[in-house]
Formats: C-alpha cells, structure tokens, sequence
C-alpha cells in the first residue's frame, strides 16, 4: 500500500453533498444473476452452493424484456431524483462490459452490455448516477474463503485458500473501479459493499481495508471523479481524520440521526419493498403503502436520504409488486414533494403521532394518525403566519394561546403553543 495516502485528505467537502441532501430520494436497483434463482441475492452463500453449480445461472441469463428508460421512467414519476444499480454484487457477476473478467452480461446468452444503456436512460430522465460495487466477490479465483463464503462449510475451506492472492483481487478491483469510473460520464455515488475485519467462522477470517487495499482504492476514486460522493463501507472509519461522506443504516430507521465521535453526518437509509434485495419471487413481507410513505418521511424528518430498493425479473422487468410500490410514492411526492426535496429536521418538537420536516421558514406537519380536531404544537405561538393542507391548499386555522380549558387545569400549557383546528374526518389527501 502506498503509505504517501493520508485518508483524512480523500473525504469529500461538504458543499459537494449539497445535491444529495436536497434531493432526498433515490432508487437502488439489485440485479444480477440471483434475479433468477429468485430467493435472495445472498442464495449463493445461503444455500452453500458450488461456483460450478452457479453456473446455470450464467447460462441461462437473458433478460429479454430489459428496458431501462422503462425503469427510469418508473423511477423519476416515484420522485426519485438518483439512482445506484449494483454493477457487481457479491456473486461477482457484472453487468457491464469489463474487460478484466469473462464473467459479464455480454458472455451471457443475453449477450450485451446492460450498464451503458442504463446510464443513458436514467440521465435522460434527470436522475444522477450511482454505482454500487461489491466488494465480496464469490466468484473470483483470488477470493478467499472466509466467513461469509459460500464454501465456508467445505472440510477443505483452509485448503481451499492456498495459492489464493487477495492483493491479485484489490488490484483487479482498481481495474474494475476504473473501468466504471472513466467509462460512463460523470459518476455521483459510488457505494462500495461490505467489511466485516472482525468477523470469524471456523477460524476463517473476515476482511476489511487491509483485503480491498481501502485507501489506495479511494484515493484513486478521487483522482478519477473529484466530486463522488463515496458510503462509507470500505472499513476506514477509525483512521485518522476520516469521515465517509455518507453513513449508510440498512432496513432500519435509527431513533435520530446518526452521528460519528459526536460529529452529525450526512446520511442515507437504504430500505426494501419486499425484504430482499434482489427479486424474491415468494417473498411475503411486502411493505404496505403506510409504511412505505412514512419510511420516506421519518428518515427526511431525521435529516437523512432514503435509497428504495427494487429487484428486477430475470426477464429484466418490475414485476407488479414494486411497480405498485413506485406508484404508491409517484401519487403521494406528486402532492407532498415540498415537504420532502431540499427539507429536513425541524428546529421544533413535533407533537404526538407527528413527524416534522422544514425546509426555511416553511414547516410540514405529518400527521401519522388522525386525531379529533386538535394539535398542540409548542414553540409557533408569534411565528405562525399562515397555514393549509399542502394536498389542496386549503387554508387551517388555529388558536393561540392555547385554550386554557377545564380539561387542562392543573396542566401547564407552555407559552408560545398553539392548537390547529382539523377537520373531523381526514381529508383524502392523494386526490
Ligand atoms: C449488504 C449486502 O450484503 C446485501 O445483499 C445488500 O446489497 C445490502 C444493501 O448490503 O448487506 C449487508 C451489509 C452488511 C451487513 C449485513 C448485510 N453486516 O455487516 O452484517
């Protein structure tokens, strides 16, 4: 490694990351051969299954109906404003055309580069360009077995690990991050996936920066895309002065935004509609549309991004479920994006069954369950100026002070509160 790398100099300025805290909403796409076994992307590892027994899913790869302006199109009406396509996930199959491995969507019966076509199609749709890249790769010769490899059960799994040259596979990882880094334009995210350096099994190890060859790697990043914005998976938190220029929480909403040594940071969910990443034809824990909507918005109301994943077909197609799911988010953003793009955490407290987001001098109250006509909210009493539903813009009025009633004796109201005034029965508010 090159010690000249000081990782403090490789995190990126905050002013770069300003797109991305305004945009608030993105897409993450899982594709790749598990697409067809279709239970779970992690399959090979689950299911311990051979590389050769893989195979059948290199064979059989020809997404026929695949049409990213489709999908782009999809993702811009959801009001999602980027996108992150994993190129390579831990299978080790790639979707582009990579010029260091034979394992690739154009050797496929398919049969062509899926990755160019992509780029273009989203770009034309006005969303920014995210690669994720794994890290682990389960297919590569100088991969060795470690925790959570498919082979990790093998009696032979120590064995297995002679010859292997991990310092061969961070460098074939350069070569890979190159290729997608100098081919495709200008590249917003890139989302590296995952260190476990701690992690043993059966006295197998984990891997971490020592493995990817972590600074090096960033370092190169930079040099090819000054302005990407990189997660924060490639094992260097901890070294001295750096901090990742996203924090990535996955399929959980911390109870506040998430903070590294006391600092605030900027920071991105990264959730599912179905549970797996990739397509799961028989999965069962599909998010209803409540939950989808208040994901979007507990995360803005914390100060973070939300990255929703689907899981495209074999045949390189939504299927109905996440399309469903994207329209449930097109019908709602089309009415309440204002409380979303550009907003984040409000400086006051949001009252009960509320989340707040703000963006200025503009608040947004969402009411997760509606109550019998009244909300107290602390803090508005002489700076409340105006109010209306955002759905119609039909105007709510409200009382200050706060009405001392006899309900309310010997119950402090605080100075400076005020009560809303809703209607009984709650508005539709997707019409
Ligand atoms: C990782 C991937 O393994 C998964 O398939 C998906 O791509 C997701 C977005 O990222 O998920 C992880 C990463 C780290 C842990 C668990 C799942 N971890 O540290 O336990």
């Amino acid at each position: 490694m090159n010690e000249q790398i000081a990782v403090k100099d490789l995190v990126l300025a905050q002013d770069k990351k300003d797109w991305f805290v305004a945009d608030r909403f993105g897409m993450f796409i899982h594709w790749g051969l598990y697409a067809l076994g279709a239970r779970h992307e992690w399959l090979k590892n689950r299911e311990e299954i051979t590389t050769a027994d893989y195979q059948k899913y290199f064979d059989n790869f020809d997404p026929d109906l695949y049409d990213p302006k489709e999908w782009a199109r999809r993702a811009r009406e959801a009001g999602m404003k980027y996108v992150v396509l994993t190129t390579k996930h831990h299978e080790g199959f790639c979707l582009w055309d990579s010029k260091v491995t034979d394992y690739k969507a154009p050797n496929t019966p398919y049969g062509k580069d899926l990755l160019k076509p992509f780029v273009d199609a989203f770009r034309a749709e006005g969303l920014k360009i995210g690669f994720y890249y794994s890290l682990i790769d389960w297919h590569h010769k100088d991969f060795g077995v470690d925790v959570h490899h498919p082979q990790r059960n093998a009696d032979d799994a120590a064995a297995m690990n002679v010859g292997r040259n991990i310092s061969n596979y961070a460098s074939y990882m350069r070569d890979q991050v190159r290729e997608l880094l100098t081919g495709y334009g200008k590249i917003d995210v890139i989302w590296f996936d995952f260190s476990y350096p701690n992690r043993t099994y059966r006295n197998l190890p984990g891997k971490g920066r020592q493995d990817w060859q972590s600074e090096e790697l960033l370092a190169m990043v930079r040099q090819l895309q000054p302005d990407i914005i990189v997660n924060n998976r490639l094992d260097l938190i901890g070294q001295e002065g750096y901090l990742p220029d996203i924090t990535t929480p996955e399929q959980y909403t911390p109870r506040a935004a998430p903070r590294i040594n006391g600092q605030a940071v900027t920071w991105e969910a990264c959730h599912t509609f179905s549970g797996s990443w990739g397509y799961y034809r028989d999965e069962e824990t599909w998010k209803n549309p409540e939950q989808l909507i208040k994901l979007l918005v507990d995360t803005v109301s914390l100060g973070g991004n939300l990255l929703m994943n689907v899981g495209p077909t074999g045949r390189g197609t939504f299927d109905s479920r996440a399309n469903d799911a994207l329209a449930v988010y097109g019908e709602w953003m089309r009415l309440n994006s204002r409380s979303i793009y550009g907003a984040g955490p409000s400086t006051f407290q949001a009252p009960k069954d509320c989340r707040l987001t703000q963006k200025g001098n503009r608040l947004y109250l969402h009411i997760y369950s509606w109550p019998f006509r009244h909300i107290h909210i602390d803090g508005l009493g002489d700076k409340l100026k105006y109010a209306q539903f955002l759905h119609d813009a039909s105007e709510v009025r409200w009382l200050t002070p706060e009405p001392t009633v006899d309900s309310n004796i010997g119950v402090a109201v605080p100075q400076g509160s005020i009560t809303l005034e809703l209607p009984v029965k709650q508005p539709n508010v997707t019409v």
